[in-house]
């Protein structure tokens, strides 16, 4: 499976980061990495999500020459160790571990969308297995980024066990970036209220919501925005991907399929 990742920026030093690292290191960039398969999404991110009690490790990794500072599950850094991130093959810089709690409310700086910065905020239903452990939300395009926002908008208590403020989280809208016939162009929210889904726990609901758009998305939507606005998402997505390669914000990742163990015999 290839995962573009996305680098999402730490505007801010985080205090318990800075103290992990060397005078030197301290002047690298640090990024958090979201994988994703629809980089033609970026333009609509409003947000970043962290698993609160997720272990993550910051490592050194050389990116066009230029050293830079990742943040990621280890399992996501070993394997890009293997895929000619690290100064050694197979071999992890692992300069600091956090936790998704202490990086919560990072203000940060993503590629594409129309929000000068965005924040870290928690997700608890983010897998521990899959691509980085960040995710970026779009929750214009995904059912499962809309609602989270959404329960975060709507529960003060939620916000405030994560010390999340409102300006964290209240100004930030679904942006219309794509249009997809029948869904019009929030097909995220058209979805999730056609399917009436309450809360990030529905998650059989939100299975269904995800399948609904994530096919005539890929098929039929058509871009509102950008460079490749009034193109199809289908034709284009390549080109995106290319496009954020070049300028430097994004990086392929393949994920190896998940071993099998057979019980033969
Ligand atoms: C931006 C985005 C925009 C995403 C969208 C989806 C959608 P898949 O297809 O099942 O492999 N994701 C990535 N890592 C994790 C994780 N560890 N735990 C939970 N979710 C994760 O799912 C890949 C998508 O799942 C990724 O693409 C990411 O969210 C999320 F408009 O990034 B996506 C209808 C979906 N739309």
């Amino acid at each position: 499976q290839e995962y573009s990742l996305i680098k999402i920026k730490l505007v801010d030093p985080n205090l318990k980061i800075q103290s992990c690292l060397s005078e030197e290191d301290k002047k690298l960039e640090v990024f958090l990495i979201a994988a994703t398969l629809k980089p033609e999404t970026m333009y609509g991110q409003t947000n970043c999500w962290l698993k609160p009690e997720l272990e993550y490790i910051v490592f050194k990794v050389k990116v066009k020459d230029t050293w830079q500072l990742f943040i990621s599950t280890s399992r996501a850094a070993r394997n890009l160790s293997y895929q000619g991130f690290t100064a050694e093959n197979g071999k992890i810089d692992v300069l600091c571990k956090l936790t998704g709690t202490e990086l919560m409310g990072s203000k940060l700086k993503a590629p594409l969308t129309s929000y000068e910065f965005i924040y870290a905020l928690p997700m608890l239903t983010i897998k521990d297995d899959k691509g980085t452990g960040v995710v970026t939300s779009v929750p214009s395009d995904s059912p499962d980024d809309y609602t989270a926002l959404n329960d975060l908008k709507e529960k003060k208590p939620l916000r405030e066990k994560y010390n999340i403020t409102d300006e964290m989280v209240l100004p930030f809208e679904p942006i219309p970036i794509i249009e997809v016939p029948d869904f019009g162009n929030l097909s995220a929210k058209t979805v999730c209220e056609q399917l009436k889904i309450k809360s990030q726990n529905d998650r059989d609901k939100l299975a269904t919501a995800k399948e609904k758009v994530y096919l005539k998305g890929f098929y039929e939507g058509v871009l509102l925005v950008g460079k490749y606005k009034n193109q199809k998402v289908i034709d284009i997505r390549k080109n995106i991907q290319t496009d954020l390669e070049n300028n430097n914000d994004l990086v392929i990742y393949m994920e190896p399929e998940k071993t099998v163990i057979s019980r033969s015999g």
